[in-house]
């Protein structure tokens, strides 16, 4: 059984980004693997967040967890602010990274662009993302697209701690998946689709009303011309509905393109709407069960219960390889 750390910020609604890139992998992985799922508050604060609305978005995160599929029996879901050894260990990750190779991060370049002034924590967001995943000396990471460079660097700084204190970490693999990897805004394919976009209008949110998720695509952003064909490059708007379709549908794209040959686009974003609504349904169903039933707070406990008596585990034999007096 290999380890598997992942996680998502508390920093807005989860969209459908989030649980084709990760969340439906989370699921698959842990009848498998030893998961780790955690709400990742520390890492929504590299942003100013308003603390009813942070409280609010937090619970909202873990009980989407357990809505889409995770069974707290099995995987470890919680707060990542309830175990302590993260932020600890990001600090000393953080000593451990080069302000180049942050300066490189296209994360945090695209959410400083054209901002007067930056907070640090955006630029120290991907040292406190190796310490997530080293705490547990974790074997995988599912992510979407987007993280993969945040990963490459987790993975430099494990190798930077091996050649300098001795082989310890070890080298963690990225786990993407093969369709919807990067799912893109529904008003602009160039960008992905995000949970802080000031736009609702960009993304479906996992708790947006069924006529809302119709609404917002049949309003989405079409190409000029009316074939039903993934193509990228000269098509991204298309490309990207046509893969929330396949992943929402179980087919492949092919078969989308198969089906509405020589039909336009009214018929196939409205069967599009109709398959995403389908997938969100039921998720919604367990999400309200599970808020009403206020079992949350004791899967959080519990979860973070078993996390930090493997992070603390780690932390303590980090430090002492650094060279840390031990606490007596
Ligand atoms: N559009 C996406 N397509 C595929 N995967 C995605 N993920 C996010 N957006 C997409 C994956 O979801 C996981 C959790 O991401 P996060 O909340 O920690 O941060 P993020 O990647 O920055 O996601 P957002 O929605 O864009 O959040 P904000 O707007 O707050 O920054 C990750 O595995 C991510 O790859």
């Amino acid at each position: 059984m290999g380890r598997v750390l992942s996680g998502i910020q508390p920093s807005g609604q989860l969209t459908l980004g989030n649980y084709i890139g990760a969340m439906q992998n989370y699921v698959k992985l842990q009848h498998t693997e030893e998961c780790y799922f955690m709400v990742v508050d520390l890492h929504a604060i590299s942003v100013a967040q308003e603390p009813a609305k942070l409280r609010e978005q937090s619970e909202a995160v873990a009980a989407l967890f357990i809505a889409a599929g995770i069974d707290p029996l099995k995987a470890n879901v919680y707060m990542q602010s309830h175990v302590r050894a993260h932020a600890e260990l990001g600090w000393i990750m953080t000593t451990l990274s080069n302000m180049g190779e942050l300066e490189r991060m296209t994360q945090f370049k695209e959410k400083s662009a054209g901002k007067e002034s930056v907070g640090a924590g955006l630029f120290v967001y991907p040292p406190l993302m190796a310490a997530d995943i080293l705490v547990y000396n974790s074997d995988l990471v599912p992510v979407g697209d987007d993280q993969k460079q945040h990963l490459e660097l987790t993975r430099d700084l494990a190798g930077r701690f091996n050649s300098r204190y001795g082989e310890y970490f070890k080298i963690p693999e990225p786990y993407i998946p093969k369709v919807g990897a990067r799912i893109m805004s529904l008003d602009d394919a160039s960008k992905k689709m995000s949970k802080s976009n000031p736009n609702p209008g960009s993304y479906i949110a996992l708790l947006d009303p069924p006529d809302v998720i119709r609404k917002k695509i049949s309003r989405a952003t079409t190409d000029s011309g009316r074939e039903v064909k993934f193509d990228p490059a000269s098509k991204p708007e298309i490309s990207n509905l046509i893969s929330i379709y396949s992943h929402c549908a179980n087919m492949s794209v092919q078969e989308v393109e198969a089906r509405y040959e020589g039909q336009g686009y009214g018929p196939f974003k409205k069967d599009l709407a109709e398959h995403v609504v389908s997938v969100i349904e039921p998720l919604q169903a367990n999400y309200n069960e599970i808020r009403k039933s206020g079992e949350i707070h004791a899967i959080l406990k519990q979860g973070a219960e078993r996390a930090a008596a493997v992070a603390d585990r780690t932390l303590a034999e980090v430090k002492e390889r650094m060279g840390f007096l031990p606490p007596q």
